[in-house]
């Protein structure tokens, strides 16, 4: 059926013969009719069955399977046809919880005791194009009063989860939380860099696992014919897959099985830059725990048109119920199509009646890897060509199939037990996306998601989480930087290890604290109680875990100032560019306890 291919046919090996003829079934001529006799550009021939072959093995099915999937998917685009025809949302019910109350309390509790039985996985292949940074995310400070980074972070936090698990269970736990990151041709070799060169922050490497996400191949029409690259017609070509190729990659890695043989029970997922995350991560944990969920999705209040899921209700014509994130892109004409003339509005709370998806699900493992062996963990998935016009006839450039890790429940037998939880925005969710330019035009009122909301959003939650433990905590000032009006609070952080959850932190914050607006406190240390600190300047107390360092009296100093930094200021370095401040370290106080026994700071 096609001549250049059947004359080099001695070039390939039987199961690249196997791959030739499938592609020709599929309508796949083109891929070929540019090759040379036998003789000429052999490698190159060679280098393309290479890449078919990893392009088929890396995705469920093969790539038979994908570009079935694609013309199916290729058609029903073309044919208008939505996703949810037939199915009608509403509003779903599921936890809200209250930060500080006694429920929230106990959840953490049942939740640090669960975490010996999880493992966490990040999905860290996204390049971040809205955020024009160019290293990986996961390397950007959470903040830069420390400077740590998001990794670092991730990492202490699952690091004070285990042993804190481990103590409170009297039978010698010595768990080591395994901890998986889904990275991607775009960000691999950057995140191995970056943990090695950190001794892995701390973690032992054996927790650590990478597991590398291959990218799918473009299509270039209607008929899923496989696009070739521009500059290399021997090289099909590729782009990213989505965030939901962790659950075949999981899948496929045996890695399920290994954590079901060792007892585990929870699979918890997270994106890369989210520094508010590990404040609702044990709380969430206890709700699955108490509730039995087999899939449980974080959610924060969504402000209608924010950039993230809604969770909904989804019932069909024909009964099936589903509890499950639509996208923001498509909550919109979802609900237009459905009775609601104004579409994503925000309801009489301000805020749009939908729990804002953030894509923390925790998965109970046993029922997980089970639904798995079904589907090999492939994914529904979306495609969504940029058509030169209405005729849906041509693509403006390639497309390719996408999938989402939420959307995991869709495949799921309506006994599936499916929750949510929701939590103050505050608390849980601050992720870092859109360039400050972006993020300066998003509508008023509605959150920026950008570097320089991201830090402030950890000072206000930190101020926030030590005011209700009792301490005195100015209020915050509002200031512009590029273009974002952001509340600026007293710079107060603290490592994971002081602050795992709130009854951690009111153990360790007695009597009349207090930190005015101008100040940054660092607390860097396990057992350092505040009792009776009065700060006013910056104060930075680092001490090892066998030092329990009492703080009391008052600090004052010149303390460190904010500077304001143009974001297109050349001279300064991306990370403090993109977040629009600096700051001038004028006059601090740094103590450092080195030795272990009881000690005393006061000023
Ligand atoms: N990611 C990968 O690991 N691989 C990929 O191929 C792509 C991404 P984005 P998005 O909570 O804030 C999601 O781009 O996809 C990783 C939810 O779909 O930051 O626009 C990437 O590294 C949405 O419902 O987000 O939106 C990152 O860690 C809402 O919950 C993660 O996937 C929103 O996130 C997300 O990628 C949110």
């Amino acid at each position: 059926a096609c001549p250049p291919l059947r004359r080099n046919l001695r070039l390939l090996a039987p199961d690249e013969v196997e791959l030739a003829k499938m592609l020709l079934s599929e309508g796949q001529m083109h891929l070929f009719e540019h090759w040379p006799e036998p003789g000429l550009d052999d490698v190159k021939k060679r280098g393309f069955f290479d890449q078919v072959r990893r392009l088929n093995s890396s995705y469920p099915g093969g790539l038979l399977s994908y570009i079935q999937n694609a013309k199916k998917l290729l058609a029903d685009s073309k044919a208008g046809k939505n996703p949810y025809d037939g199915f009608t949302p509403s509003v779903p019910s599921g936890e809200v919880l209250t930060f500080g109350d006694d429920n929230f309390v106990s959840l953490e509790a049942a939740g640090v005791r669960e975490a010996r039985n999880a493992v966490f996985v990040l999905v860290a292949g996204g390049l971040g194009e809205r955020l024009g940074y160019k290293g990986i995310k996961v390397a950007l400070p959470r903040e830069t009063t420390t400077g740590k980074c998001f990794l670092q972070h991730y990492i202490e936090s699952i690091l004070a989860l285990q042993e804190a698990s481990c103590k409170m269970v009297d039978d010698g736990c010595h768990t080591k939380i395994p901890f998986v990151i889904m990275t991607s041709d775009d960000t691999n070799a950057l995140t191995i860099k970056l943990l090695e060169s950190n001794s892995y922050f701390g973690m032992e490497p054996s927790q650590v696992k990478i597991l590398k996400q291959e990218k799918v191949a473009c299509l270039a029409d209607n008929d899923a014919r496989l696009a070739l690259d521009p500059n290399d017609k021997y090289k099909i070509q590729t782009k990213p897959h989505g965030h939901g190729d962790v659950h075949s990659l999981l899948y496929s890695s045996g890695l399920l099985e290994q954590w079901k043989s060792e007892g585990r029970k929870w699979v918890l997922f997270f994106q890369d830059t989210n520094g508010l995350l590990f404040n609702a991560i044990p709380s969430a944990l206890g709700v699955s725990a108490a509730k039995g969920y087999n899939v449980n999705s974080l959610a924060v209040p969504r402000k209608a048109k924010e950039a993230i899921g809604g969770i909904t209700k989804l019932t069909h014509v024909d009964g099936r119920t589903m509890v499950i994130n639509v996208e923001y892109n498509q909550l919109d004409p979802l609900l237009r199509a459905t009775g609601h003339p104004d579409g994503d509005a925000n309801c009489e709370t301000g805020y749009s009646p939908y729990p804002g998806n953030i894509n923390q699900l925790i998965l109970e493992l046993g029922p997980y890897t089970e639904e798995l062996k079904k589907t090999h963990g492939a994914i529904s998935e979306f495609v969504n060509p940029k058509y030169t016009d209405s005729t849906k006839v041509a693509f403006k450039s390639s497309t390719r199939l996408e999938c989402m890790m939420q959307d995991y429940p869709k495949t799921l037998p309506p006994s599936a037990k499916v929750g949510f939880t929701v939590m103050d925005t505050w608390l849980a969710y601050a992720p870092v996306k859109n360039n400050p330019e972006d993020a300066a035009k998003v509508p008023k009122g509605n959150p920026y998601h950008s570097a320089t909301s991201g830090e402030m959003a950890i000072y206000r939650a930190s101020s926030l989480i030590l005011r209700k433990a009792g301490a005195q905590i100015a209020d915050p000032v509002v200031d512009t930087f590029s273009g974002q009006e952001v509340e600026v609070w007293p710079r107060i952080t603290w490592s994971p290890r002081w602050g795992l959850t709130f009854k951690d932190v009111k153990e360790k914050v007695h009597g009349y604290s207090s930190a005015s607006q101008r100040s940054t406190l660092v607390i860097n240390g396990q057992n350092i109680f505040l009792e009776g600190l009065s700060l006013d300047g910056t104060l930075i107390v680092n001490a090892v875990d066998e030092a329990e360092v009492k703080v009391t009296g008052h600090v004052q100093n010149k303390g460190w100032t904010i500077q304001h930094v143009d974001y297109k200021d050349a001279s300064e370095k991306e990370e403090i560019r993109i977040r629009g401040f600096k700051f001038e370290k004028v006059e601090q106080l740094e103590v450092n306890y080195r030795e272990p026994g009881k000690h005393s700071l006061s000023a």
